[in-house]
C-alpha cells in the first residue's frame, strides 16, 4: 500500500512478495506483471543495436523465445575485450567489500580491501555501487540500447535499472558458500526482472561458472515442496532429484560473454577451484516494488551515451537520480 501511495517499499513489501510467490506457485508474479504491462509506454530508442547485437525485429523475437522457454540466453564475446581489460584494471585498483562467509559474523559495515589475486582473504569481494556508477565503461553498459530493448520485450514494460554490481569469486575455498550464492536458489526481490551477467574473465569449468536450471523460471515450475521451504538455498542433489541433472546448464565461456537470465529460476555460482571469476551484473525490473536497496546516486559526470539515455528515459534510471 505504501508503495502505491508514495513509491516507497515498506518493511513488509519484500516479505509479502516472497509469501505470495511461494503460495501461488509463482502465478502471483505473472498476474501482477500482466497488470503492470497495461501501462506499458514503449521506449522509443533511436536504435536497438548494441553489445548483444540488434534487438529489433527478428533478433529480439529469437532471443525472446529462448528466454521464455529456457530462462536464459547467452551472447558469447559480446563485450569488447578492451572494455573487459579496463574493467579488470578498475577491479584491481579499487577497494572492495569482503563478504562474510558461512559461519562468520556479518559486520554492520563490511571490511574493505583491495582484491589480491595471490592472497584472497574470502570467497567473495563486492565492489561498491557508487564506485561502479562513476566508471565510464559501466555507464556505457547501463546505457546500452540492445540490452534495454531485450529487457523491455521480455518484461513487456519499461525496464527500471535497479542493480549494478560487480564481484570476484575466488578459490579461497572451493566447498561452496551460501553467502556467495554458490548454492541453488531463486531470487525474489521484484515482481519480474532480468539479470544481465557479464564475464570479465575467461570462465572455464573450474573457474566458478554461473549455473542455471533450464525452464525453472516459469510459473508453476518450482514444486510446492521447495516453495514451502521459502527463500532458502538448496543442495545440488535435491535440485537434480526433481529436475534431473541434464536440466543444469553451466556457462563456461570467454570473457566478454553476456548471460541474460530470469533468475526466478534456480541458479547459482559454482565454487571456484581454478582461476578467480570477475563478473559485472545489472538488473532490469518491470516495477520497483519489493526490496528497498540502499540509495546510491549517479555522479554528475556522465558519458555521452548515458547522458543522452537519461535525457530521454529518466524513469529507467530513477533509482539512481
Ligand atoms: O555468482 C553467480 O554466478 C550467482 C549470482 C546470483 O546468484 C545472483 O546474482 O542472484
Amino acid at each position: 500500500m505504501r508503495f502505491l501511495i508514495c513509491g516507497v517499499n515498506g518493511k513488509r513489501a519484500h516479505q509479502s512478495l516472497i509469501y505470495l510467490f511461494c503460495a501461488s506457485g509463482g502465478h502471483f508474479n505473472a498476474w501482477c506483471s500482466r497488470i503492470i504491462s497495461i501501462w506499458h509506454k514503449p521506449l522509443e530508442q533511436p536504435t536497438k543495436s548494441g553489445i548483444i547485437g540488434d534487438m529489433g525485429g527478428i533478433g529480439v523475437e529469437a532471443a525472446l523465445q529462448q528466454l521464455q522457454e529456457k530462462g536464459y540466453i547467452v551472447f558469447e564475446n559480446a563485450l569488447d575485450p578492451h572494455v573487459c581489460k579496463r574493467l579488470m584494471d578498475f577491479a584491481l585498483t579499487t577497494p572492495a567489500d569482503i563478504r562474510a562467509m558461512d559461519g562468520e559474523e556479518k559486520r554492520a559495515v563490511p571490511r574493505t580491501a583491495f582484491y589480491s589475486p595471490d592472497k584472497p582473504e574470502a570467497v567473495r569481494y563486492d565492489y561498491k555501487s557508487g564506485d561502479l556508477l562513476g566508471n565510464p565503461d559501466v555507464q556505457d553498459i547501463m546505457a546500452d540500447q540492445s540490452i534495454l530493448a531485450l529487457a523491455e520485450a521480455y518484461l513487456d514494460a519499461r525496464p527500471k535499472l535497479d542493480v549494478v554490481s560487480m564481484w570476484w569469486h575466488t578459490r579461497f575455498h572451493s566447498k561452496g558458500d551460501s553467502e556467495a550464492a554458490q548454492f541453488y536458489h531463486f531470487d525474489m526481490d521484484r515482481v519480474k526482472w532480468l539479470k544481465v551477467f557479464i564475464y570479465l574473465t575467461d570462465v572455464g569449468p573450474g573457474d566458478g561458472p554461473h549455473a542455471f536450471i533450464t525452464g525453472s523460471h516459469r510459473p508453476g515450475a518450482i514444486p510446492q515442496y521447495f516453495l514451502d521451504r521459502g527463500y532458502v538455498r538448496l543442495m545440488d542433489d535435491e535440485v537434480f532429484a526433481h529436475y534431473g541433472k541434464n536440466s543444469e546448464v553451466k556457462f563456461s565461456a570467454p570473457r566478454g560473454t553476456v548471460i541474460i537470465e530470469d533468475t526466478r529460476g534456480f541458479h547459482k555460482g559454482s565454487p571456484v577451484s581454478g582461476n578467480p571469476r570477475l563478473l559485472l551484473q545489472m538488473q532490469l525490473s518491470n516495477s520497483l516494488f519489493g526490496v528497498s536497496y540502499p540509495k546510491v546516486f549517479l555522479p554528475s559526470q556522465k558519458t555521452p551515451a548515458l547522458a543522452s539515455q537519461l535525457k530521454r528515459f529518466a524513469d529507467v534510471y530513477k533509482v539512481y537520480l
